[in-house]
């Protein structure tokens, strides 16, 4: 193990609140994602010992920052992994937002700087800018962003945002606010990343190309004098043989046609991100050739923007994939798995006892006189108890 390889990992769940259901591209099976059900799912992710929960954002999407407020009061220990946007918040009001939700979750917030990648919808939002434009926006907007968090009275005059005496008067619990993750993988979001963030995040590509270029990364922070942790964001298809895996991938596009792959196909190839670029590259569209690399799957990618690929296997091979990365210095690992409720528990039961984990989940936690104990025998004996 290199220097910079964690020992422990951080898991996180997902918030599906751009839609959930069995299968991907059709109404077949599909869920109401309503406050009873993200109340569901976060109460999972808590009690079932995640780290915490991405939640997106985006014209997609339900607002990020009222779905958090509305369930960290309900759950105990799980973090939110909340979208500033710059561009479309102003940092004060960003700022401002961040340190409240930070109170009210009592140092449960982390956040997620997402400078947006569709020109298309960012037109609908307001913002007509360059790719490059809007990360020096995004550079200008994390200066003051995080003197503010940071307690400082600010005067900036940048090229795109200009704020005089702006000041938090009501500080976020975790010093200095809460830690800041990233995804994005051009050459400007790389720099920003180096100079400004604590955690990298990227999809899930695969293993060698994952390197390359958190390689990249660690060595633009490095000429910074800094470093930053990794993370990476992927979906998951567990089940107890690797046939039954592959089965259930195969299930999950059962009902998906050919012109809602192409109408996404479509939508991709408008986007100006090169992470999203660098998703869609990895199937073209096809379903032919969706394994691209031992248990990596880019079934989702046909039909979902963003993470388009799964780990798929059985319990023991996603737990190797999974230290593969680890191995490469990641040590955040966002996941999800349709039907984002039931997914959460089998990835707790099946993956997480062959982890090393950096809080324990609760299953492993709980003393012995609170189970889990499994259902009783004959309504009579405990399941493991001698049957006499
Ligand atoms: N973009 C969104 O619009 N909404 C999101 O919720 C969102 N979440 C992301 C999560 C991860 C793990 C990663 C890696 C990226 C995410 N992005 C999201 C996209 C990036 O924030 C960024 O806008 C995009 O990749 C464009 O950057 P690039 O051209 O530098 O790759």
């Amino acid at each position: 193990m290199t220097e910079s390889v964690k020992e422990s990992i951080n898991v996180f769940w997902f918030l599906p609140t751009h839609g959930d259901g069995r299968y991907l591209g059709t109404t077949q099976g599909g869920r109401p994602v309503d406050l009873p059900y993200l109340q569901q799912v976060a109460l999972a992710a808590d009690n079932l010992g995640y780290y915490g929960v991405l939640i997106p954002t985006g014209k997609s999407c339900e607002d990020s920052w009222l779905v958090a407020a509305a369930l960290a009061p309900i759950t105990r220990r799980l973090r939110y992994l909340v979208a500033v946007r710059p561009g479309l918040q102003p940092p004060s009001l960003a700022a401002r937002m961040a340190a409240t939700l930070d109170r009210l979750s009592e140092g449960r917030l982390l956040i997620n700087v997402v400078t947006g990648g569709d020109p298309v919808e960012n037109k609908g939002d307001g913002i007509f800018l360059s790719h490059a434009e809007r990360y020096e926006v995004t550079q200008e907007f994390l200066e003051v962003y995080q003197r503010l968090l940071q307690g400082d009275k600010v005067d900036f005059n940048g090229k795109h945002i200009r704020v005089e005496g702006a000041e938090l008067l009501f500080p976020p619990v975790q010093e200095n606010g809460p830690p800041l993750y990233f995804g994005g993988s051009s050459p400007e979001a790389i720099d920003i990343a180096a100079n400004q963030i604590d955690t990298y995040l990227t999809w899930g590509e695969p293993l060698a190309q994952v390197a390359e270029k958190l390689a990249v990364v660690r060595q633009r922070a490095e000429l910074q004098g800094r470093k930053l942790s990794y993370g990476i964001r992927l979906h998951v298809i567990v089940r107890e043989t690797e046939e039954e895996a592959w089965a259930a991938a195969d299930r999950l596009i059962a009902h998906l046609d050919e012109d809602t792959i192409a109408s996404a196909q479509k939508i991709f190839a408008r986007m100006d991100s090169t992470g999203q670029q660098r998703m869609s590259a990895l199937h073209g569209g096809s379903r032919d050739g969706l394994r691209i690399g031992p248990n990596l799957w880019a079934g989702v990618g046909l039909v979902r923007g963003g993470a388009g690929t799964a780990l798929v296997g059985n319990p023991q091979q996603v737990a190797e994939r999974i230290r593969e990365y680890q191995a490469l210095g990641i040590d955040n690992f966002i996941l999800s798995g349709y039907p984002h409720l039931e997914e959460a528990h089998r990835f707790a039961e099946l993956v997480m006892p062959l982890l090393p984990l950096s809080q324990p989940a609760n299953q492993a936690a709980r003393t012995v006189n609170t189970g889990p104990f499994g259902e009783t025998i004959g309504g009579d004996k405990r399941p493991g108890q001698t049957v006499k």
